[in-house]
């Protein structure tokens, strides 16, 4: 078994497996299964490619073979950084039938988060895109194989591979390739993240498999659906809530979009006639905002799953009337559980709620900060745990104690309601993040950043709300150089090689920072002050 990696208890193995939960099948199984049965049935679409399932399959199995003779085999991680595309898919699913395991990296990663996710993850690959995504992936691609000595492989998306492996010339005749079991570990998936540097969560064949299919289940896939991908699709909910994998599972037909403004998508759903894509809330402003103007055919549609971060009911109240399809609202994480309005809820229930756990075995307890169970319908903590949601981080043995309880539940860290009949409200977090339209940012990995500084004495950031995309971060810094500026900080951190949506959108200089009882900084404190600024700041515009 992989080193580091935490298992499931052999007891709820067992258990999974009796319940029917797990069905012992594997990525790569998934795929050869949806080619044998919807084989000229169009599986993927992007910007410049269609192809069938039974087309899928083999390229994957080609590039399987190709991976296999360069060296890569089971349980090698690989650093997979691209963006919504045929290559994606085949790359994922030939790792995964290789039983090599992708690190699902974001398009907007830079040198320090690619750095990180190599040296944690001791990665033998890494996989970039070709030119034309804005960012000069395979100079970064040179300074990590110098750098980081696991990395002996990179392979670059493109014709051309210059002086790496291009992917186009790995497509080879199929080899053997070997037995996956449907309990390893398929793929990393990073978390969100509250502490210094993001989690790694390692998944299996068996629970992932198990969350996809649920999800399409909810969401009631099958092959006549058509998925559009506007998000990343490395992300767990565009992959898998319902997303790429489970409309695969459903056999239905994906659309991979590498942009995700209305003039892209817009345009996919009228010629894929797309039923259902997924949103974060900052988008679904846009999207509504942009329908009256756009004149595209947007009939097919029947789902607008909407999540990642709050939707406010006001946004959710104009779904419908303005997109003429159902609002799904969306609540989960990479970690696990996933939370869904059903599609025949009553208005109501998918305005003011995130939904409710899709599967029955899910276990949900809501707790006050003594971990005692809050009475019913209170304000606490969600915990859960159920046969999708792990069991703790990769390699992370003291975090764990912490991020999990004794008994296995994941404390999620957000602030909710449920009612009676099991829907959960989300009202707060406690977790140190800030929800950046539905990108999350670990406050302390900044501010460890940002104290490397020699002028930065100390600094706390804390989330500020933001119209359109719910939250910014904004830091607070103590100075030691009274000439020091907002732009000397922010061009430090791109020097650190730091992901664009990790910079602060705000600084605020202080003398001292407010202290809890403790003497903590008052973080609560100093989001009310930032609060109370903006609020005097667009008074003084009106
Ligand atoms: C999804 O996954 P992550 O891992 O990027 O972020 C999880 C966190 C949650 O703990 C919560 O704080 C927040 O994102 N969140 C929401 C939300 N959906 C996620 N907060 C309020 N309302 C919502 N609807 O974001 C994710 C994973 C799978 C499916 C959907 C979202």
């Amino acid at each position: 078994m992989l080193k580091h990696y935490k298992p499931w208890p052999e007891k709820l193995k067992t258990r999974y497996k009796e319940l029917g939960c797990w069905e012992d099948k594997t990525f790569g199984q998934m795929l050869s299964d949806r080619a044998s049965i919807y084989g000229d049935r169009t599986a993927i679409v992007d910007h410049q490619s269609r192809v069938t399932y039974k087309e899928l399959d083999k390229y994957v199995n080609q590039l399987a073979s190709g991976f296999q003779r360069i060296g890569l085999s089971r349980e090698d991680r690989v650093v997979v950084q691209l963006p919504n595309t045929l290559d994606f898919v085949v790359v994922i699913f030939a790792l995964f039938r290789l039983g090599a395991i992708p690190v699902f990296s974001l398009l907007s990663h830079r040198d320090s988060e690619i750095r990180y996710f190599c040296e944690f993850s001791e990665a033998k690959a890494y996989i970039i895109p070709g030119d034309g995504y804005g960012y000069d992936f395979e100079q970064l691609a040179k300074t990590i194989q110098t750098d980081v000595t696991s990395v002996d492989t990179i392979i670059v998306a493109d014709e051309d591979g210059g002086d790496f492996y291009s992917l186009n010339d790995l497509y080879e005749n199929e080899t053997a390739l070997p037995d996956i079991k449907a309990d390893d570990v398929a793929f990393f998936q990073l978390s969100g993240g509250s502490t210094g540097l993001p989690k790694m969560i390692a998944r299996t064949h068996n629970e992932y498999m198990y969350s996809l299919r649920m999800s399409a289940d909810v969401c009631q896939l099958d092959e006549t659906s058509v998925y559009l991908a506007v998000l990343p699709a490395a992300h767990n909910y565009p992959l898998s809530s319902p997303g790429v994998l489970g409309t695969m599972y459903a056999g239905g037909k994906v659309v991979l979009s590498s942009g995700a403004s209305p003039d892209e998508a817009f345009p996919l759903i009228e010629q894929e006639r797309v039923t259902i894509t997924a949103i974060v809330p900052p988008l679904a402003l846009i999207w509504l905002e942009a329908v009256p103007t756009r004149h595209y055919d947007l009939s097919s549609l029947r789902v607008l799953q909407v999540g990642g971060s709050k939707l406010s009911a006001e946004a959710a109240k104009k779904v419908t009337p303005v997109f003429g399809c159902t609002l799904q609202q969306v609540y989960g994480m990479a970690e696990g559980l996933v939370n869904y309005t059903r599609l025949n809820d009553s208005d109501d229930v998918i305005i003011q709620t995130q939904g409710k756990s899709m599967s029955v075995y899910d276990d949900i307890r809501v707790v006050d900060e003594e971990d005692n169970e809050v009475a019913q319908g209170e304000i606490g903590e969600l915990l859960t745990r159920g046969p999708y949601t792990i069991r703790g981080y990769y390699k992370a043995e003291e975090h764990n104690e912490k991020a999990f309880t004794a008994d296995g539940y994941y404390r999620t860290g957000d602030l909710v309601r449920v009612s009676e009949d099991g829907y959960i409200t989300v009202i707060d977090r406690v977790k140190d993040q800030i929800n950046r339209a539905g990108e999350k940012i670990a406050a302390e990995e900044v501010e460890n950043y940002l104290l490397a500084h020699p002028a930065v004495r100390d600094v706390a950031i804390v989330a500020m709300p933001d119209k359109w995309l719910g939250e910014k971060s904004c830091a607070f810094v103590i100075s030691r150089d009274q000439d020091l500026k907002e732009t000397d900080l922010i061009a430090f951190l791109r020097t650190e090689g730091l992901a664009d949506y990790k910079m602060p959108d705000r600084i605020e200089w202080m003398a001292n920072f407010p202290k809890t009882a403790i003497g903590k900084v008052n973080k609560k404190e100093l989001r009310r002050l930032i609060e109370v600024k903006l609020n005097e700041h667009n008074m003084a515009k009106k």
